[in-house]
């Protein structure tokens, strides 16, 4: 899990919103980390690039070499789409429901969450791919967003709110509760979720209510994922492979799965990763998310410290003039040894690993 807003200092300082940047080579899209632990891409900073101005022609290839102007802001950071209206309950407030990961089948990564539930309440989502509004159905408080069949008790867990008032459940897009047994989720439907819950009466007794409505339009994702999500068991995140892209348009991918290019901490995630990329057929150069701008040093694009680097000899040497981004080695090389980094033009296509919280 990322941490809070430390990593803004240094690397990210002259990336913030609102800026404009003059002399970036083609990294056009540039995120940075949340801004609240525990919330992935809260806030996505995308850049617009403009104007290729200087071809470089190589020993190796023509490279086209970008001066662009870029313009920061800051994107949407939820999945879904809020619907509907909730009544109050007994604090007074309204619950709320909201969403993070992905929205893509593939991924399976989408987790529900609600707040402003009174504490204590035993809670649950509730499916459908319809939509409809019923106010107080069954003598409940609340207001009811989803429509007809609608199924229970999303990602199979029955929750509670504990002290905070808040929940969340990964959902399970392989198993979509439905009256008549669960679904799989298919890319291209959209499905409405609406948060459940106990809560009591003045003066005794108990009712229930229930958050607004959240729509979300499931998506296969990155079209060309060549291999995962697979766990990684020393830290649970997910990794994903790729197919070749230029290096900011896998990172792009990478946003859109709900992570970043791979943060590689220690040399035992080194090796993890090498085998990763072995494991989903791949034995050439693979893009990681280590990067630098020409004004600024070496960083990795989710905004974790830089404790761990793994050049290989001589590397990075910057020997094409525009080697911003960083590239991996999944076995030996003439170049570099298992594990080995080389810096690289970001415009070179290659695979990349994402890695997810
Ligand atoms: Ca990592
Ligand atoms: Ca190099």
């Amino acid at each position: 899990m990322r941490g809070p807003a430390e990593p803004f200092h240094g690397l990210w300082d002259p990336l913030r919103a609102g800026r404009t940047l003059a002399g970036l080579d083609s990294l056009g899209a540039i995120n940075v980390p949340p801004m609240k632990p525990r919330t992935r891409h809260l806030a996505a900073f995308v850049a617009a690039a403009t104007a290729p101005v200087r071809p470089l022609m190589t020993a190796r290839s023509l490279v086209s070499a970008l001066a662009c102007s870029v313009t920061l802001s800051v994107a949407s950071a939820q999945v879904g789409t809020n619907y509907c209206t909730p009544a109050p309950n007994s604090t007074g407030a309204m619950a709320t429901i909201s969403d993070s990961g992905s929205a893509a089948v593939t991924l399976n990564n989408l987790t529900l969450a609600s707040s402003d539930l009174p504490q204590n309440a035993a809670a649950y989502f509730l499916c459908s791919r319809t939509q409809g509004f019923g106010q107080n159905p069954g003598g409940s408080a609340g207001n009811i967003c989803p429509g007809a069949p609608i199924g229970r008790v999303v990602g199979g867990v029955i929750t509670n709110s504990g002290t905070t008032g808040t929940v969340s459940v990964l959902a399970d897009l392989a198993a979509m509760p439905q009256p008549s047994g669960a679904v799989v989720v298919q890319a291209g439907e959209t499905w409405n979720f609406q948060c459940w819950y106990r809560d009591a009466v003045t003066g005794g007794g108990s009712t229930s209510n229930s958050s607004d409505g959240l729509t979300v339009t499931f998506d296969v994702g990155s079209g060309d994922v060549l291999f995962g999500p697979v766990v990684n068991p020393a830290n649970g995140h997910l990794y994903v492979l790729l197919g070749p892209s230029p290096w900011v348009d896998a990172q792009a991918d990478a946003r859109t799965l709900g992570g970043d290019l791979v943060t590689i901490d220690d040399a035992a995630e080194a090796t993890w990763v090498a085998n990763f990329i072995q494991a989903g057929g791949n034995l050439g150069q693979t893009w990681i998310g280590l990067f630098r701008t020409p004004t600024t040093s070496w960083g990795w694009v989710s905004g974790v410290p830089t404790n761990f680097t793994n050049w290989a000899p001589g590397e990075p040497n910057n020997v094409l003039d525009n080697e911003l981004c960083t590239a991996m080695y999944p076995v030996a090389h003439p170049w570099g040894g298992a594990t080995e980094w080389i810096d690289a033009p970001s415009s070179w296509s290659l695979p990349s690993v994402v890695e997810i919280p």
